[in-house]
Protein backbone atom coordinates (compact mmCIF):
# COMPACT_ATOMS: atom_id res chain seq x y z
CA UNK A 1 0.00 0.00 0.00
CA UNK A 2 1.60 3.52 -0.73
CA UNK A 3 0.59 6.47 1.17
CA UNK A 4 -0.52 9.66 -0.70
CA UNK A 5 -1.22 13.60 0.30
CA UNK A 6 -4.89 14.40 0.06
CA UNK A 7 -4.80 18.26 -0.80
CA UNK A 8 -7.76 19.81 -0.98
CA UNK A 9 -8.60 22.45 -3.33
CA UNK A 10 -7.56 26.20 -1.97
CA UNK A 11 -10.07 27.92 0.91
CA UNK A 12 -11.64 24.78 1.22
CA UNK A 13 -13.85 24.88 4.28
CA UNK A 14 -12.97 22.61 7.50
CA UNK A 15 -15.35 23.42 10.30
CA UNK A 16 -18.66 21.26 11.81
CA UNK A 17 -22.55 21.91 12.06
CA UNK A 18 -24.81 22.00 14.26
CA UNK A 19 -28.18 24.22 15.43
CA UNK A 20 -30.00 26.22 17.91
CA UNK A 21 -32.37 23.59 19.46
CA UNK A 22 -29.23 21.18 19.82
CA UNK A 23 -26.94 23.37 21.67
CA UNK A 24 -28.08 27.10 22.75
CA UNK A 25 -30.41 26.32 25.75
CA UNK A 26 -32.95 28.07 26.80
CA UNK A 27 -30.99 31.62 27.80
CA UNK A 28 -32.58 34.43 29.59
CA UNK A 29 -33.31 36.78 26.00
CA UNK A 30 -37.09 35.13 25.88
CA UNK A 31 -38.19 32.55 23.72
CA UNK A 32 -41.13 30.71 22.62
CA UNK A 33 -42.37 27.18 23.31
CA UNK A 34 -40.94 24.97 20.67
CA UNK A 35 -42.39 21.40 19.44
CA UNK A 36 -39.11 19.95 21.86
CA UNK A 37 -40.27 21.87 24.65
CA UNK A 38 -44.07 20.41 24.18
CA UNK A 39 -43.27 17.36 23.85
CA UNK A 40 -40.48 16.94 26.67
CA UNK A 41 -43.88 18.95 28.90
CA UNK A 42 -46.48 16.25 27.55
CA UNK A 43 -43.90 13.01 26.76
CA UNK A 44 -40.68 13.31 28.67
CA UNK A 45 -40.33 9.36 28.75
CA UNK A 46 -39.54 9.57 24.69
CA UNK A 47 -36.39 11.83 25.72
CA UNK A 48 -33.45 9.13 26.37
CA UNK A 49 -32.75 9.18 30.30
CA UNK A 50 -35.69 11.92 30.08
CA UNK A 51 -32.86 14.79 28.68
CA UNK A 52 -34.97 18.32 27.42
CA UNK A 53 -33.64 20.81 25.11
CA UNK A 54 -33.71 23.62 28.66
CA UNK A 55 -30.02 23.65 28.77
CA UNK A 56 -27.92 21.23 26.49
CA UNK A 57 -25.10 22.51 25.44
CA UNK A 58 -25.50 26.02 27.01
CA UNK A 59 -23.60 28.37 24.05
CA UNK A 60 -25.60 30.67 24.58
CA UNK A 61 -24.07 31.81 28.07
CA UNK A 62 -20.43 30.07 26.61
CA UNK A 63 -20.32 31.03 23.26
CA UNK A 64 -17.17 33.43 23.60
CA UNK A 65 -15.07 29.91 25.08
CA UNK A 66 -17.16 28.14 21.96
CA UNK A 67 -15.67 30.33 19.08
CA UNK A 68 -12.19 29.90 20.89
CA UNK A 69 -12.41 26.24 20.67
CA UNK A 70 -13.37 26.17 17.59
CA UNK A 71 -10.10 28.11 16.98
CA UNK A 72 -8.34 25.47 18.51
CA UNK A 73 -9.70 22.45 16.68
CA UNK A 74 -8.81 24.06 13.46
CA UNK A 75 -12.20 25.57 12.47
CA UNK A 76 -12.50 28.29 9.64
CA UNK A 77 -16.26 27.91 9.03
CA UNK A 78 -18.93 27.11 11.18
CA UNK A 79 -23.05 26.06 10.71
CA UNK A 80 -25.14 27.32 13.17
CA UNK A 81 -29.05 28.19 12.91
CA UNK A 82 -31.43 30.81 14.09
CA UNK A 83 -34.21 30.31 16.27
CA UNK A 84 -37.29 31.68 14.77
CA UNK A 85 -39.01 31.22 18.18
CA UNK A 86 -36.14 33.12 19.96
CA UNK A 87 -36.46 35.68 17.19
CA UNK A 88 -40.36 36.07 17.61
CA UNK A 89 -40.67 34.75 20.85
CA UNK A 90 -44.32 35.58 20.82
CA UNK A 91 -45.32 31.67 19.60
CA UNK A 92 -42.83 32.80 15.77
CA UNK A 93 -44.86 35.83 14.84
CA UNK A 94 -45.49 39.03 16.38
CA UNK A 95 -42.59 41.49 17.57
CA UNK A 96 -38.82 41.06 16.56
CA UNK A 97 -37.26 40.06 20.01
CA UNK A 98 -34.38 42.96 20.61
CA UNK A 99 -32.47 40.24 23.05
CA UNK A 100 -32.22 37.62 20.03
CA UNK A 101 -30.88 39.78 17.56
CA UNK A 102 -28.45 41.60 20.33
CA UNK A 103 -27.08 37.75 20.82
CA UNK A 104 -26.73 36.69 17.45
CA UNK A 105 -24.90 39.39 16.69
CA UNK A 106 -22.80 39.12 19.46
CA UNK A 107 -22.30 35.61 18.33
CA UNK A 108 -21.86 36.16 14.64
CA UNK A 109 -19.55 39.49 15.61
CA UNK A 110 -17.10 37.28 17.65
CA UNK A 111 -16.90 34.55 14.60
CA UNK A 112 -16.07 36.99 12.13
CA UNK A 113 -13.44 38.75 14.40
CA UNK A 114 -11.80 35.24 15.10
CA UNK A 115 -11.85 34.27 11.00
CA UNK A 116 -14.80 31.90 11.31
CA UNK A 117 -16.99 32.61 7.98
CA UNK A 118 -20.67 31.74 9.12
CA UNK A 119 -22.85 29.64 7.64
CA UNK A 120 -26.25 30.39 9.03
CA UNK A 121 -29.54 28.13 8.76
CA UNK A 122 -32.74 29.23 9.25
CA UNK A 123 -34.84 25.97 10.11
CA UNK A 124 -33.70 23.12 11.73
CA UNK A 125 -36.49 21.32 12.78
CA UNK A 126 -37.48 23.92 15.75
CA UNK A 127 -40.71 24.97 14.52
CA UNK A 128 -42.78 27.13 17.66
CA UNK A 129 -45.25 25.21 19.30
CA UNK A 130 -48.10 27.82 18.43
CA UNK A 131 -47.73 27.61 14.60
CA UNK A 132 -47.87 23.97 14.93
CA UNK A 133 -50.99 24.29 16.56
CA UNK A 134 -52.11 26.29 13.71
CA UNK A 135 -50.82 23.57 11.17
CA UNK A 136 -47.25 23.83 10.91
CA UNK A 137 -45.78 23.40 7.55
CA UNK A 138 -49.55 22.04 6.44
CA UNK A 139 -50.72 25.45 6.50
CA UNK A 140 -49.35 28.77 4.29
CA UNK A 141 -49.66 31.14 7.29
CA UNK A 142 -47.13 29.62 8.54
CA UNK A 143 -45.02 29.31 5.62
CA UNK A 144 -45.68 33.31 5.52
CA UNK A 145 -44.57 33.70 9.04
CA UNK A 146 -41.53 31.95 8.10
CA UNK A 147 -40.68 33.91 5.16
CA UNK A 148 -41.30 37.10 7.64
CA UNK A 149 -38.76 35.18 9.94
CA UNK A 150 -36.19 34.53 7.16
CA UNK A 151 -36.72 38.23 5.65
CA UNK A 152 -35.93 39.56 8.91
CA UNK A 153 -32.64 37.67 9.95
CA UNK A 154 -31.66 38.84 6.59
CA UNK A 155 -31.97 42.26 7.16
CA UNK A 156 -30.52 42.04 10.73
CA UNK A 157 -27.59 39.85 9.64
CA UNK A 158 -26.94 39.98 6.45
CA UNK A 159 -24.09 41.84 6.61
CA UNK A 160 -22.13 39.60 8.86
CA UNK A 161 -23.45 36.07 7.48
CA UNK A 162 -21.08 34.09 5.02
CA UNK A 163 -23.55 31.53 3.41
CA UNK A 164 -27.36 30.91 4.12
CA UNK A 165 -29.21 28.29 4.20
CA UNK A 166 -33.33 28.04 4.33
CA UNK A 167 -33.68 24.37 5.62
CA UNK A 168 -31.74 21.78 7.24
CA UNK A 169 -33.23 18.15 5.92
CA UNK A 170 -36.68 19.25 5.92
CA UNK A 171 -37.37 15.43 4.74
CA UNK A 172 -37.15 14.70 8.55
CA UNK A 173 -39.37 16.93 10.25
CA UNK A 174 -41.68 15.03 6.97
CA UNK A 175 -40.78 11.36 8.25
CA UNK A 176 -40.88 11.80 11.89
CA UNK A 177 -44.08 14.15 12.14
CA UNK A 178 -46.13 12.20 9.29
CA UNK A 179 -44.76 8.53 8.66
CA UNK A 180 -42.46 7.26 11.43
CA UNK A 181 -43.41 9.36 15.09
CA UNK A 182 -40.22 10.59 15.75
CA UNK A 183 -40.97 14.50 15.64
CA UNK A 184 -43.99 16.26 18.03
CA UNK A 185 -47.16 15.82 17.44
CA UNK A 186 -46.78 12.13 15.73
CA UNK A 187 -48.78 11.98 13.15
CA UNK A 188 -50.04 8.83 10.59
CA UNK A 189 -51.10 10.73 7.57
CA UNK A 190 -49.04 10.64 4.21
CA UNK A 191 -51.04 13.04 2.11
CA UNK A 192 -50.80 15.97 5.30
CA UNK A 193 -47.03 15.13 5.06
CA UNK A 194 -47.01 15.80 1.46
CA UNK A 195 -48.67 18.88 2.13
CA UNK A 196 -46.24 20.06 4.75
CA UNK A 197 -43.64 18.79 2.59
CA UNK A 198 -45.08 20.91 -1.26
CA UNK A 199 -45.18 23.84 1.71
CA UNK A 200 -41.78 23.29 3.19
CA UNK A 201 -40.62 23.91 -0.59
CA UNK A 202 -42.51 27.14 -1.38
CA UNK A 203 -41.18 28.33 1.80
CA UNK A 204 -37.63 27.72 0.57
CA UNK A 205 -38.21 29.40 -2.18
CA UNK A 206 -40.34 32.39 -1.64
CA UNK A 207 -37.87 32.76 1.64
CA UNK A 208 -35.35 32.96 -1.75
CA UNK A 209 -37.01 35.39 -3.27
CA UNK A 210 -37.24 37.67 -0.28
CA UNK A 211 -33.23 36.85 -0.49
CA UNK A 212 -32.91 38.43 -4.04
CA UNK A 213 -34.25 41.81 -2.87
CA UNK A 214 -31.79 42.63 -0.30
CA UNK A 215 -28.94 42.55 -2.54
CA UNK A 216 -25.97 40.49 -0.43
CA UNK A 217 -22.57 39.17 -1.54
CA UNK A 218 -23.40 35.85 -0.09
CA UNK A 219 -25.85 33.22 -1.31
CA UNK A 220 -28.60 31.04 -0.18
CA UNK A 221 -29.08 27.28 -0.19
CA UNK A 222 -30.60 24.08 1.35
CA UNK A 223 -29.31 21.48 3.12
CA UNK A 224 -30.52 18.18 2.04
CA UNK A 225 -29.82 14.46 3.87
CA UNK A 226 -28.87 12.66 0.84
CA UNK A 227 -28.37 8.70 1.02
CA UNK A 228 -27.47 7.07 -2.43
CA UNK A 229 -30.03 4.43 -3.28
CA UNK A 230 -28.72 0.65 -3.94
CA UNK A 231 -30.74 -2.11 -5.00
CA UNK A 232 -29.96 -5.69 -3.70
CA UNK A 233 -29.09 -7.25 -7.40
CA UNK A 234 -29.74 -5.76 -10.77
CA UNK A 235 -33.18 -7.77 -11.43
CA UNK A 236 -35.52 -5.39 -12.69
CA UNK A 237 -38.06 -5.97 -9.70
CA UNK A 238 -34.86 -4.96 -7.11
CA UNK A 239 -34.43 -1.73 -9.83
CA UNK A 240 -38.03 -0.77 -10.11
CA UNK A 241 -37.92 -1.08 -5.69
CA UNK A 242 -34.81 1.15 -5.53
CA UNK A 243 -35.89 3.90 -8.34
CA UNK A 244 -39.45 4.41 -5.93
CA UNK A 245 -36.67 4.76 -3.09
CA UNK A 246 -35.01 7.09 -4.51
CA UNK A 247 -37.67 9.09 -5.97
CA UNK A 248 -39.71 9.17 -2.14
CA UNK A 249 -36.42 10.14 -0.12
CA UNK A 250 -33.76 11.85 -2.49
CA UNK A 251 -35.25 13.22 -5.55
CA UNK A 252 -38.28 14.76 -4.05
CA UNK A 253 -36.69 17.79 -2.56
CA UNK A 254 -33.69 17.48 -4.34
CA UNK A 255 -35.03 18.16 -7.67
CA UNK A 256 -37.90 20.96 -7.04
CA UNK A 257 -35.47 22.73 -4.35
CA UNK A 258 -31.79 22.91 -6.79
CA UNK A 259 -33.92 22.38 -10.78
CA UNK A 260 -37.16 23.88 -9.51
CA UNK A 261 -39.05 21.20 -10.76
CA UNK A 262 -40.51 17.93 -9.38
CA UNK A 263 -39.49 14.45 -10.46
CA UNK A 264 -41.80 13.41 -13.12
CA UNK A 265 -42.24 9.98 -11.86
CA UNK A 266 -43.30 10.59 -8.08
CA UNK A 267 -45.78 13.07 -9.20
CA UNK A 268 -47.53 9.81 -11.41
CA UNK A 269 -47.42 7.83 -8.77
CA UNK A 270 -49.18 10.34 -6.21
CA UNK A 271 -51.48 11.07 -8.69
CA UNK A 272 -52.65 7.23 -9.05
CA UNK A 273 -52.61 6.95 -5.56
CA UNK A 274 -54.19 10.17 -4.91
CA UNK A 275 -51.61 11.66 -2.77
CA UNK A 276 -50.84 14.67 -4.65
CA UNK A 277 -50.97 17.96 -2.02
CA UNK A 278 -53.11 21.06 -2.77
CA UNK A 279 -51.30 23.82 -4.89
CA UNK A 280 -51.42 26.54 -7.38
CA UNK A 281 -49.96 27.52 -10.82
CA UNK A 282 -48.35 30.28 -9.10
CA UNK A 283 -46.62 28.00 -6.36
CA UNK A 284 -45.21 26.03 -9.41
CA UNK A 285 -43.59 29.25 -10.75
CA UNK A 286 -42.43 30.81 -7.70
CA UNK A 287 -40.33 26.72 -7.21
CA UNK A 288 -39.09 27.12 -10.65
CA UNK A 289 -38.15 30.28 -10.40
CA UNK A 290 -35.74 31.09 -6.74
CA UNK A 291 -34.06 27.54 -6.81
CA UNK A 292 -30.75 26.61 -4.02
CA UNK A 293 -27.73 28.98 -5.30
CA UNK A 294 -25.66 26.29 -3.17
CA UNK A 295 -26.43 23.06 -1.93
CA UNK A 296 -25.59 20.95 1.83
CA UNK A 297 -24.58 17.54 1.18
CA UNK A 298 -25.58 15.59 4.78
CA UNK A 299 -24.22 12.19 4.34
CA UNK A 300 -24.35 9.21 7.31
CA UNK A 301 -25.38 6.41 5.24
CA UNK A 302 -26.25 4.44 2.46
CA UNK A 303 -30.04 3.43 1.44
CA UNK A 304 -30.16 -0.19 0.15
CA UNK A 305 -33.58 -1.76 -1.00
CA UNK A 306 -35.30 -4.82 -2.46
CA UNK A 307 -38.40 -5.71 -3.98
CA UNK A 308 -41.20 -6.33 -1.28
CA UNK A 309 -41.73 -9.99 -0.30
CA UNK A 310 -44.72 -9.65 1.54
CA UNK A 311 -48.19 -8.11 0.26
CA UNK A 312 -49.33 -4.75 1.28
CA UNK A 313 -51.51 -4.73 4.55
CA UNK A 314 -53.92 -1.81 2.83
CA UNK A 315 -55.38 -1.07 6.05
CA UNK A 316 -51.85 0.08 6.78
CA UNK A 317 -52.07 3.80 5.59
CA UNK A 318 -50.42 4.93 2.20
CA UNK A 319 -46.52 5.14 2.53
CA UNK A 320 -43.18 4.54 0.45
CA UNK A 321 -42.47 0.68 1.73
CA UNK A 322 -45.45 0.36 -0.07
CA UNK A 323 -43.24 -0.24 -2.68
CA UNK A 324 -40.00 -1.53 -1.34
CA UNK A 325 -38.60 -2.75 1.33
CA UNK A 326 -35.29 -2.63 3.31
CA UNK A 327 -32.36 -4.51 2.49
CA UNK A 328 -29.62 -5.82 4.88
CA UNK A 329 -27.24 -6.27 3.15
CA UNK A 330 -24.82 -9.33 4.07
CA UNK A 331 -21.67 -8.41 5.68
CA UNK A 332 -22.27 -4.47 5.85
CA UNK A 333 -20.12 -2.42 7.88
CA UNK A 334 -22.35 -1.17 11.21
CA UNK A 335 -22.39 2.13 13.58
CA UNK A 336 -24.18 -0.06 15.86
CA UNK A 337 -24.52 2.41 18.19
CA UNK A 338 -26.74 4.62 16.11
CA UNK A 339 -27.96 1.74 13.80
CA UNK A 340 -26.39 3.20 10.68
CA UNK A 341 -25.06 1.76 8.04
CA UNK A 342 -21.20 2.72 7.10
CA UNK A 343 -19.80 2.97 3.50
CA UNK A 344 -17.78 5.20 2.99
CA UNK A 345 -17.79 5.46 -1.07
CA UNK A 346 -21.65 6.16 -0.88
CA UNK A 347 -20.46 9.97 -0.14
CA UNK A 348 -18.01 9.59 -3.66
CA UNK A 349 -21.42 8.40 -5.39
CA UNK A 350 -23.79 11.50 -3.88
CA UNK A 351 -21.02 13.68 -4.99
CA UNK A 352 -21.06 12.40 -8.53
CA UNK A 353 -24.69 12.80 -8.42
CA UNK A 354 -24.96 16.33 -7.80
CA UNK A 355 -22.11 17.03 -10.96
CA UNK A 356 -24.01 14.94 -13.04
CA UNK A 357 -27.46 15.89 -12.74
CA UNK A 358 -27.68 19.06 -10.84
CA UNK A 359 -25.83 21.46 -13.33
CA UNK A 360 -22.06 20.84 -10.82
CA UNK A 361 -23.74 23.74 -8.50
CA UNK A 362 -21.40 24.70 -5.34
CA UNK A 363 -21.71 22.55 -2.83
CA UNK A 364 -19.97 20.90 0.32
CA UNK A 365 -20.40 17.73 2.41
CA UNK A 366 -22.69 19.72 5.60
CA UNK A 367 -22.75 16.97 7.57
CA UNK A 368 -21.27 13.87 7.98
CA UNK A 369 -20.20 11.91 11.44
CA UNK A 370 -19.77 9.17 13.27
CA UNK A 371 -22.18 9.28 17.18
CA UNK A 372 -20.91 6.66 19.50
CA UNK A 373 -22.40 5.63 23.36
CA UNK A 374 -20.59 5.48 26.63
CA UNK A 375 -17.25 7.76 25.03
CA UNK A 376 -16.14 7.92 28.84
CA UNK A 377 -14.63 4.42 27.76
CA UNK A 378 -12.05 5.60 25.57
CA UNK A 379 -10.92 8.42 28.17
CA UNK A 380 -6.99 8.38 28.91
CA UNK A 381 -5.78 9.23 32.73
CA UNK A 382 -6.12 12.99 31.75
CA UNK A 383 -9.82 12.96 30.86
CA UNK A 384 -8.99 13.09 26.95
CA UNK A 385 -11.49 11.05 24.49
CA UNK A 386 -8.96 9.03 22.67
CA UNK A 387 -11.78 8.41 19.51
CA UNK A 388 -9.49 6.78 16.71
CA UNK A 389 -12.81 5.29 15.11
CA UNK A 390 -13.74 8.83 14.43
CA UNK A 391 -10.60 10.26 13.17
CA UNK A 392 -10.46 7.06 10.99
CA UNK A 393 -14.39 7.67 9.77
CA UNK A 394 -13.34 11.50 8.86
CA UNK A 395 -10.45 10.40 6.90
CA UNK A 396 -11.99 7.37 5.08
CA UNK A 397 -14.95 9.69 4.04
CA UNK A 398 -12.77 12.33 3.05
CA UNK A 399 -10.77 10.19 0.56
CA UNK A 400 -13.85 9.69 -1.47
CA UNK A 401 -14.47 12.94 -1.31
CA UNK A 402 -11.31 14.39 -2.74
CA UNK A 403 -11.63 11.79 -5.08
CA UNK A 404 -14.71 13.16 -6.48
CA UNK A 405 -13.04 16.47 -6.64
CA UNK A 406 -10.12 15.03 -8.93
CA UNK A 407 -13.03 13.70 -10.57
CA UNK A 408 -14.41 17.39 -11.26
CA UNK A 409 -17.68 17.59 -8.16
CA UNK A 410 -17.72 21.25 -7.44
CA UNK A 411 -17.15 20.60 -3.38
CA UNK A 412 -16.35 23.43 -1.27
CA UNK A 413 -15.81 22.59 1.68
CA UNK A 414 -16.23 19.78 4.80
CA UNK A 415 -18.55 20.20 7.87
CA UNK A 416 -18.43 17.61 10.51
CA UNK A 417 -21.29 16.53 12.64
CA UNK A 418 -20.67 17.94 15.33
CA UNK A 419 -18.58 20.58 17.20
CA UNK A 420 -18.86 19.98 21.05
CA UNK A 421 -21.40 16.73 21.86
CA UNK A 422 -24.77 18.17 21.48
CA UNK A 423 -28.20 17.39 22.01
CA UNK A 424 -29.87 14.57 19.65
CA UNK A 425 -33.41 15.28 19.88
CA UNK A 426 -34.84 11.84 21.43
CA UNK A 427 -30.88 10.53 21.64
CA UNK A 428 -30.70 13.33 23.86
CA UNK A 429 -26.57 12.99 24.54
CA UNK A 430 -26.68 9.20 24.16
CA UNK A 431 -24.67 8.89 21.14
CA UNK A 432 -21.63 11.70 21.09
CA UNK A 433 -20.37 13.23 17.77
CA UNK A 434 -18.40 15.74 18.95
CA UNK A 435 -14.67 16.87 18.04
CA UNK A 436 -15.06 17.89 21.66
CA UNK A 437 -16.36 15.87 24.47
CA UNK A 438 -19.05 17.77 26.93
CA UNK A 439 -19.40 16.97 30.90
CA UNK A 440 -23.20 17.01 31.51
CA UNK A 441 -22.40 17.70 34.95
CA UNK A 442 -20.03 20.80 34.70
CA UNK A 443 -20.31 21.46 31.18
CA UNK A 444 -16.51 21.59 31.01
CA UNK A 445 -15.29 21.01 27.52
CA UNK A 446 -12.21 18.77 26.55
CA UNK A 447 -10.72 18.57 23.00
CA UNK A 448 -11.02 15.00 22.18
CA UNK A 449 -8.07 13.23 20.12
CA UNK A 450 -10.25 13.88 16.54
CA UNK A 451 -10.02 17.39 17.57
CA UNK A 452 -6.36 17.46 17.65
CA UNK A 453 -6.24 15.69 14.30
CA UNK A 454 -9.23 18.02 12.95
CA UNK A 455 -6.30 21.13 13.62
CA UNK A 456 -4.02 19.22 11.51
CA UNK A 457 -6.05 18.91 9.02
CA UNK A 458 -7.20 22.30 8.36
CA UNK A 459 -3.60 23.83 8.73
CA UNK A 460 -2.44 21.09 6.42
CA UNK A 461 -5.34 21.45 3.84
CA UNK A 462 -5.12 17.42 3.68
CA UNK A 463 -3.54 14.29 5.29
CA UNK A 464 -1.73 11.44 3.70
CA UNK A 465 -3.48 8.74 3.46
CA UNK A 466 -2.50 4.93 3.58
CA UNK A 467 -5.51 2.86 2.19
CA UNK A 468 -6.07 2.12 -1.58
CA UNK A 469 -9.36 4.11 -3.02
CA UNK A 470 -11.62 2.11 -5.27
C1 LIG B 1 -28.92 14.96 11.26
C2 LIG B 1 -29.45 16.23 11.89
C3 LIG B 1 -28.71 16.68 13.09
C4 LIG B 1 -28.08 15.61 13.95
C5 LIG B 1 -27.53 14.43 13.15
C6 LIG B 1 -27.18 13.20 13.96
O1 LIG B 1 -29.94 14.26 10.64
O2 LIG B 1 -29.44 17.29 10.96
O3 LIG B 1 -29.54 17.55 13.79
O4 LIG B 1 -28.85 15.31 15.02
O5 LIG B 1 -28.40 14.02 12.13
O6 LIG B 1 -28.30 12.37 14.13
P1 LIG B 1 -28.89 12.01 15.55
O7 LIG B 1 -28.80 13.21 16.37
O8 LIG B 1 -30.29 11.59 15.31
O9 LIG B 1 -28.06 10.88 16.05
Amino acid sequence: MTKIQLTFPENFWWGSAWSAEQAEGRGETGKAETIWDRWYQEEPNRFYQGISSAVTTDHIHRFKEDIQLMQDTGHNSFRVSISWARMFPDGGTGKVNPKAIAFYRELFTEMNRKKIKIFANLYHFDMPAALQDQGGWESREVVAAYVHFADTCFKEFGALVYHWFTFNEPLGPILGTYLEGFHYPNLLDFKRGAQAAFFTILAHAKAIAAFKKHHLPSKIGVILNLSPTFPRSQHPADLEAAEIADQFYTRSFLDPMVNGHFPKKLVALLTEYQQLPDYTEEDLDIIQTNTAQILGLNYYEPRRVKARLTAINEKNPFCPEWFFENYIMPGRKMNEYRGWEIYEKGIYDLCLDIKNNYGNIEAFISENGMGVADEERFMDETGQVIDTYRIEFIKDHLAYVWKAIQEGANIKGYHLWTFIDCWSWINAYKNRYGLISLDLATQKRTIKKSGEFYKQLSDQNGFEYEKDLR
